[in-house]
């Protein structure tokens, strides 16, 4: 972990969730963080949090909704000077939306997913890689899921969007692999966050009925995975974590009491 004293990571979707647990398991470990999402006061919330826990870290929050390149470009190069050297990207922000089948899936639910999932990443990532190449070094952790391994019921277009992000992070390990930049994809199963309440447009109850009868991970328990990989020796690359919640085997595979 001292590895990671000093560094600068910018964590997008670092309002809730995985991405809020990675802000402070980083800061935690000494690296000064940049946080994006675009509810700007969940922001101030978690940079108050750190403030007061561990002062001498550096937050930098910057409102940003990553389905804008412009606005994503801009964001990076706002970033002030002391932090602007970015040493890890974690590739957070993400949604599922509904669990409409592909014969009626509407055109807002597929654009929402991969403008965000796939489109942001990818510019997200360019932004920033530019940045790593010129400096000759990074690592780039992508959130991806076990959903990008095989397709469910309802999850076409969120299924598409995460095995899009795999087959990003096999392109961009294999394009940088002289720099040297290191490309790691978490793939997480099951992990009670905010994550199905989106997915069910708010409604609380069906967010919950996923989660019943089996005890789902915890976003700081994917945090841990990711703080893990951003802090092996250079040499070595974490390049594929796939977690599950200890009863369940696949997507669709679980054990419920
Ligand atoms: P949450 O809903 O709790 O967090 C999602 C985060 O993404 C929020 O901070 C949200 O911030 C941000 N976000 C969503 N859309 C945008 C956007 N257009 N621009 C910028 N930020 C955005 O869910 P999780 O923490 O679970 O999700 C984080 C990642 O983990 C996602 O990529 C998800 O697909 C992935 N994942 C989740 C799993 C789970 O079971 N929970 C399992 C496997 C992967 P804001 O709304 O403020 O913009
Ligand atoms: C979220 C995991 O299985 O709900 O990425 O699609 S799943």
């Amino acid at each position: 972990l001292s590895r990671l004293l000093g560094k600068n990571v910018l964590i997008t979707g670092a309002s809730s969730g995985i991405g809020e647990a990675c802000a402070y398991q980083f800061a935690a470990a000494g690296a000064n963080v940049i946080l994006t999402a675009r509810r700007k006061d969940k922001l101030a919330e978690v940079q108050q949090k750190i403030h007061s826990t561990w002062p001498s870290v550096q937050v930098h929050t910057a409102s940003l909704d990553v389905q804008s390149s412009q606005a994503v470009d801009q964001a990076i190069s706002n970033i002030p000077e002391t932090l602007s050297s970015i040493d890890i990207l974690v590739n957070n922000a993400g949604l599922a939306v509904g669990v409409d089948h592909v014969s009626d899936v509407p055109d807002s639910v597929i654009d929402a997913m991969i403008d965000t999932n796939v489109k942001g990443l990818l510019y997200v990532t360019r932004a920033v890689v530019r940045g790593m190449k010129a400096r000759g070094s990074g690592h780039v952790i992508m959130m991806g899921s076990i959903a990008g391994m095989a397709g469910y019921q309802g999850g076409s277009v969120y299924c598409a969007t995460k095995s899009a992000v795999h087959a990003i992070s096999e392109a961009l390990r294999a394009e940088t692999i002289g720099v040297p930049i290191r490309v790691t994809d978490i793939r997480p199963g099951m992990v009670e966050t905010e994550f199905s309440v989106v997915r069910f447009g708010g409604d609380r109850d069906r967010a919950g009925e996923v989660y019943r009868g089996i005890e789902p991970m915890t976003a700081g328990d994917v945090a841990e995975s990711v703080v893990f990989a951003a802090s092996r020796h250079p040499r070595c690359v974490v390049a594929d974590v796939v977690l599950l919640a200890s009863g369940q085997a696949s997507a669709t595979l679980a054990h419920r009491r």
